[in-house]
C-alpha cells in the first residue's frame, strides 16, 4: 500500500498513516488504503490489538482541503458515507483499536482517533474540529462520537469554535486516556497494547461491544450485557483464566 504501512509484532499490528509531505491528510487513496489495512487486521486471527498512528509531524491534519475543494453536495456525501464506513469497521471491530496520536489530529484526524477505542497522546499533540474555518461540518462522526464521549458541552465547544486544543487539555475533558512524552509515544501505545493482548480475547470484545452499544440500547443495555456475560462465563477462555488464577500463573487464552 503507497500510504498506509503496516508492521505486526506478535499480535500486535501496527498501522503508519504515511503521506507526511501532507501531514497525513485522508485524499481518498489514503482512505482506501486505511480500509485495506482495517481489513486485513480485522481479518487476521493473530492479531489481537492494533495502534494507529502517523508518520512526521502529524497524526492526521484531516480530510485532504485541495480534494474536499472539488466536492459538490453529492461528492460531498459519498465521501462522508466512505469515511464513515472505514471509521466504523475500527469502532465495530472485534479488536482493539488504540490511535497512538504523535501531533495535529484534526478535523478527519481528530475523528479517526475518536472511532479508536483509546487514545494515547504525544504531550505534542494538537485536536480540533476545525471544519466551520472551511465553511463546513464534520462529515465522519464526530457530530456523534464526540458528542457521546465529551457529552453536547465540549461537543458543541469544540465542533463550533473550531479551537484547536493541546493534549493536556484534551486529556482534561476526557477526549485523551493518556499524554506521554513524545519520544515515548510508541513504547508506551505498545506496553498499552501488549497489557490489552494477555486478557481474555473473548472479554475484551464482547466488552467493547457491549459499551459501543450504551447509547443505542436504553434499559436493553443491561439484558444485553447480561447476554454477553452468560457468553464469556460459558467459554473455555473462563475455564483456563480461573484455573490459571488458582495454579498462580498467566492464564494462556484461546478466544473460545
Ligand atoms: N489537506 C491537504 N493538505 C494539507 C492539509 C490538509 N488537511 N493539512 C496540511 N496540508 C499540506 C499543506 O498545504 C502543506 O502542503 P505544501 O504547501 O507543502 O504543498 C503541507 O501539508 C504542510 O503543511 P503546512 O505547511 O501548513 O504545515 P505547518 O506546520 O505550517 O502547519 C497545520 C500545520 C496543521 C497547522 C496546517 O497545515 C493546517 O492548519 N492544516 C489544515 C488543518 C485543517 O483545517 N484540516 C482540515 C480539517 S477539515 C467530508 C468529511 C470529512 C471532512 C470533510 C469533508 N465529507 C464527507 C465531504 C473533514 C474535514 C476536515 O478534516
Amino acid at each position: 500500500m503507497r500510504f498506509v504501512e503496516v508492521e505486526k509484532r506478535e499480535g500486535i499490528a501496527i498501522v503508519r498513516i504515511n503521506r507526511p509531505d501532507k501531514l497525513n491528510a485522508l485524499a481518498p487513496e489514503v482512505l482506501e488504503d486505511l480500509e485495506k489495512a482495517v481489513d486485513m487486521i480485522n481479518e487476521d486471527e493473530e492479531v489481537r490489538v492494533a495502534i494507529i498512528t502517523g508518520t512526521g509531524k502529524a497524526f492526521v491534519a484531516g480530510a485532504d482541503i485541495k480534494y474536499i475543494g472539488t466536492l459538490d453536495e453529492e461528492g460531498g456525501y459519498r465521501m462522508a458515507k466512505f469515511g464513515q464506513r472505514v471509521f466504523s469497521k475500527i469502532e465495530d471491530s472485534p479488536k482493539v483499536f488504540i490511535a497512538a496520536v504523535n501531533g495535529y489530529a484534526l478535523g478527519g484526524g481528530s475523528e479517526l482517533a475518536l472511532a479508536c477505542d483509546i487514545i494515547v497522546a504525544s504531550e505534542n499533540a494538537v485536536f480540533g474540529q476545525p471544519e466551520v474555518d472551511l465553511g463546513i461540518m464534520p462529515g465522519w462522526g464526530a457530530t456523534q462520537r464526540m458528542t457521546r464521549k465529551l457529552g453536547q458541552g465540549w461537543a458543541k465547544y469544540l465542533i463550533l469554535t473550531g479551537e484547536r486544543i493541546s493534549a493536556h487539555k484534551a486529556y482534561e475533558i476526557g477526549l485523551v486516556q493518556k499524554v506521554v512524552n513524545h519520544d515515548n509515544l510508541m513504547d508506551e501505545a505498545i506496553n498499552l497494547a501488549q497489557t490489552l493482548a494477555s486478557k481474555g480475547p473473548l472479554a475484551v470484545s464482547l466488552s467493547k461491544e457491549a459499551i459501543n452499544r450504551a447509547f443505542q440500547l436504553g434499559d436493553f443495555g443491561f439484558e444485553y450485557e447480561a447476554k454477553l456475560f452468560a457468553r464469556t462465563v460459558g467459554s473455555e477462555d473462563k475455564d483456563e483464566g480461573v484455573r490459571a488464577f488458582f495454579e498462580k500463573r498467566k492464564p494462556n487464552f484461546k478466544g473460545k
